[in-house]
């Protein structure tokens, strides 16, 4: 019965989306974790929620023209998922990069609906972005690309409609020129997008929540082992806001963070990563991470990203971007003695890395759950909009860490009651799932 229903939600869901490999990826895992929630449930079935739950409730696609500093007119395109409502408004990120197209955004919006759903907070599911490149653009470049984008989608969001945030390559400087042409166009001063900048209604922790989320997440896992970060070894992917505050997060708990990566190569500093050096190159010059050892001579760096799972570590936190580990580099992982993956990114690991993981006993959180402080935060942002006032930082992030472990339990309970225990993907799908199953069903057939 249970191959049979993966078989037929996954045979409709091939066809009507051909090609999107990456969202077949993402429907697969669930669809293969809720089979025996299915089963045990009835009323699911006759609700059809598996078949109604992969299908977006409404995509957006359109044209996104904007002339750069030259006068060149260019043409990209933009497209928000509205996925699924039946917890609270769409809710998800925007990601600016020119591998962007719709199977990646679906991947993208479809993993959200179960993210949030963990969160505990009132947020459906969304996403939304552009194949528009920000990388040697100026800010003017940027500006007019983020006016013209949100020409068009400004009359799909909206603080109880749909609430986009950042994503790869879309940060504070995108979001504010999203927000100023959304209020121009509304006449409106609301919490549409969240990840604003803290004098204009953005959220304390926001800017560093998904990466220190992450992290209070992997604590919980090592705590089940027995051990704390004190002197681990740790190697994070990425450069951006994920894997600079998960290294921040790490650093302050005792850990050596000794690897980070950009989509040219990764840099090892065996003393630890000097955090610093990273944000000014990253965060104030846009530069690359190779220019690290520019002021740290003793560092080195390695032409391509792939090769930082080679670094031996005692914990991984893939922190770039989607099937940036597969089973090569799972095994190398494993075979090294990395005893943690936290999954920074979103779908980091392939399915096959996933079993490597899981097979060889690595404590493994995957990214809709351990990943969700981003948009846990965010609708902290919604939160504290929606009141017209302002959370100091220690009580948002106690609120951050609260919620990270009530998303670990709730993994947890969800693997025991299924018979998976220590399985958290499989926990995090079904916990996710219930809970927008129960509404789905509560409010009919819509
Ligand atoms: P940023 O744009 O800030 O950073 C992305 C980093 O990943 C850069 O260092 C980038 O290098 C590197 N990268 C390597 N390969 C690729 C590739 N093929 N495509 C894009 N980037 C690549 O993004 P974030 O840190 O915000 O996001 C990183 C991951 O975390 C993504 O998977 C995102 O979906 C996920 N995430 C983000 C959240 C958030 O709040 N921002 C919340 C939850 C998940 P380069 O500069 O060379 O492109
Ligand atoms: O993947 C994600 O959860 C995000 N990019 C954050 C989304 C949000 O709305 O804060």
């Amino acid at each position: 019965m249970s191959n049979q229903f993966v078989d037929s939600v996954m045979e409709k869901v091939v066809a009507r989306n051909a090609g999107e490999l990456e969202f077949h990826q993402a429907v697969q895992e669930v669809v293969e974790s809720i089979a025996p929630v299915i089963e045990r449930n009835p009323e699911f079935a006759r609700a059809k929620i598996a078949e109604r739950i992969v299908e977006p409730e409404r995509q957006i696609l359109f044209r996104v023209p904007w002339a750069d500093d030259n006068g060149q007119v260019h043409v990209n395109r933009g497209f928000r998922v509205e996925f699924n409502s039946a917890i609270g408004p769409y809710k998800g990120g925007l990601r600016f990069h020119p591998s962007v197209n719709l199977g990646i955004i679906k991947f993208l919006g479809f993993e959200q609906i179960f993210k949030n759903a963990l969160t505990t907070m009132p947020i459906g599911g969304g996403k939304g972005g552009s194949d528009f490149d920000p990388k040697g653009k100026s800010d003017n470049e940027v500006m007019r690309f983020c006016q013209s984008f949100m020409s068009e989608l400004f009359r799909h969001v909206g603080p109880d409609t749909d609430v986009p945030a950042g994503d790869i390559g879309v940060g504070a400087r995108e979001i504010g020129f999203l927000f100023g042409q959304y209020k121009k166009l509304t006449n409106t001063f609301t919490g549409v997008l969240t990840g604003k900048g803290l004098d204009w209604g953005g959220s304390l922790v926001r800017t560093e929540a998904t990466g220190y989320g992450t992290v209070y997440f992997v604590t919980r896992m090592l705590e089940a082992r027995g051990k704390d970060w004190d002197g681990l070894k740790v190697v994070i992917s990425g450069s951006g806001n994920v894997a600079i505050y998960a290294t921040q997060k790490a650093q302050a708990l005792g850990a050596k963070v000794i690897a980070l990566s950009d989509s040219n190569g990764y840099i090892v500093d065996n003393d630890g990563i000097k955090l610093d050096t990273v944000r000014q190159i990253k965060e104030i010059r846009r530069g690359r991470i190779k220019e690290y050892v520019e002021e740290h001579p003793s560092a080195e760096f390695h032409e391509g990203w792939e090769g930082i799972w080679t670094v031996p570590c005692d914990v991984a936190l893939p922190s770039a971007t989607q099937n940036e580990i597969d089973e090569s580099a799972a095994n190398t992982l494993v075979k090294n003695g990395c005893i943690a993956v936290g999954e920074g990114a979103n779908m980091p690991s392939t399915p096959e890395a996933v079993k490597v993981f899981l097979d060889g006993g690595v404590s493994f959180g995957p990214a809709k759950a351990a990943n969700a402080g981003g948009v846990a935060t965010s609708a902290l942002e919604m939160c504290q909009n929606s009141m017209r006032l302002n959370w100091t930082f220690e009580e948002v992030d106690r609120k951050l860490k609260d919620i990270m472990d009530r998303i670990y339990t709730q993994c947890v309970e969800a693997a025991d009651a299924y018979g998976c225990g220590g399985n958290l993907v499989t926990g995090a799908n079904i916990a996710g799932f219930l809970k927008v199953a129960r509404s789905m069903t509560a409010q009919g057939i819509v």
